[in-house]
């Protein structure tokens, strides 16, 4: 009998040794997860800049509900200052994790030594940070935005092979200071860089919007005649490029070749309609991966320093076959 009852004891120490590990934070943080083995992220998003964005908030919020992850979600209107204070408060709130896509590349080594005394692990999402200490955050999941210059810049190549005379180009790029202006900038550069016909002749940021994307080039258009493409970083600069472009008696697609980025469901069906020639993929449907980091991570998981989202490019003939399934 006595040995029944110490065995029972036993297993019953064993277990709340057991409890008390996870709800210890995993992350060897003090915000562990709760003691009921609930996890609460705080996440700082961008803004509602553009068709994307939009997109990549239903995933993050639809992600988080499916993985039963609280999500305390802050929207920073594009503001750097705002997403700092939003993180302080989630670094006040004691969450068990923090995610969220800065804004812009610099800037962010103070509040992130902050979260990380706090003992709460960072996750960059879709974009990244420049900071040179690696360990402030624990992985970035997000497109390699190079890649996708280098994507728009080998279509444009293949495509004007057979011309010969001088290409001049017209640039729309996203958020000044941002990963993806700055990489999809490069990239594209890099490509059409091995051959002096293809010429950038202006090139200026239309912040992501679709107001700033057609302000910017109907001042294009007045101040040059001849632009034979634009390079757009983004779907909805590029439609608001369309309705300038519409506007000046030219037609997009025909007079004026247009290579835009992300695939969202307006950019495909300019696309389709022949008002965009080529879309390079950025896929913001991160939540789901984002939510499985997350649990790794509070678990105190190693993680792949960075997980590359999986994406592809659009033609015009292949805008028409997928457009009726896509997410986004
Ligand atoms: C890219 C993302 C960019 C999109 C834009 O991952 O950060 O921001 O390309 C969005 O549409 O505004």
């Amino acid at each position: 009998m006595f040995k029944k009852i110490s065995s029972l004891l036993l297993a019953a120490a064993a277990a709340v040794a057991l409890a008390g590990c996870g709800s210890g934070g995993g992350s060897g943080g003090s915000g562990g997860s709760g003691n009921d083995g609930s996890i609460t992220m705080g996440f700082s998003q961008v803004g509602a800049e553009s068709g994307w964005r939009t997109a990549n908030t239903k995933s993050v919020q639809d992600a988080a509900k499916n993985a039963g992850i609280t999500l305390k979600f802050s929207d920073a209107q594009q503001k750097q200052e705002n997403q700092i204070k939003a993180i302080r408060s989630f670094i006040q709130q004691k969450v068990d994790v923090i995610a969220f896509s800065p804004v812009v590349e610099s800037g962010w080594d103070t509040v992130l030594k902050e979260a990380k005394n706090a003992g709460i692990p960072v996750i960059l999402t879709d974009r990244a940070v420049d900071s040179a200490d690696k360990t402030l955050y624990k992985t970035f999941l997000g497109s390699d935005f190079v890649e996708e210059g280098r994507k728009a810049g080998r279509w444009l190549v293949e495509n004007k092979k057979d011309e010969t005379g001088t290409i001049n180009i017209v640039e729309l790029q996203g958020t000044t200071g941002s990963a993806p202006a700055n990489d999809r900038k490069a990239g594209f550069a890099e490509v059409i860089g091995a051959d002096p016909k293809f010429k950038i002749i202006a090139s200026q940021t239309g912040d992501f919007t679709r107001a700033k994307g057609k302000e910017v080039m109907e001042a294009f258009l007045k101040a040059h005649p001849d632009i034979d493409v634009l390079f757009a970083h983004n779907d909805d600069m590029g439609l608001g490029a369309i309705e300038a472009i519409e506007g000046a008696g030219k037609v997009p697609g025909k007079d004026i070749t247009i290579i835009t980025i992300d695939a969202v469901k307006d950019g495909m069906q300019a696309l389709a309609d022949g008002k965009i020639n080529f879309i390079v993929e950025c896929s913001p449907l991160l939540g789901p991966q984002l939510m499985d980091l997350a649990k790794k991570v509070v678990a105190g998981q190693q993680v792949p320093d960075r997980v590359v989202t999986e994406e592809t490019t659009f033609t015009q003939e292949q805008a028409k076959q997928v457009l009726s399934t896509r997410q986004y």
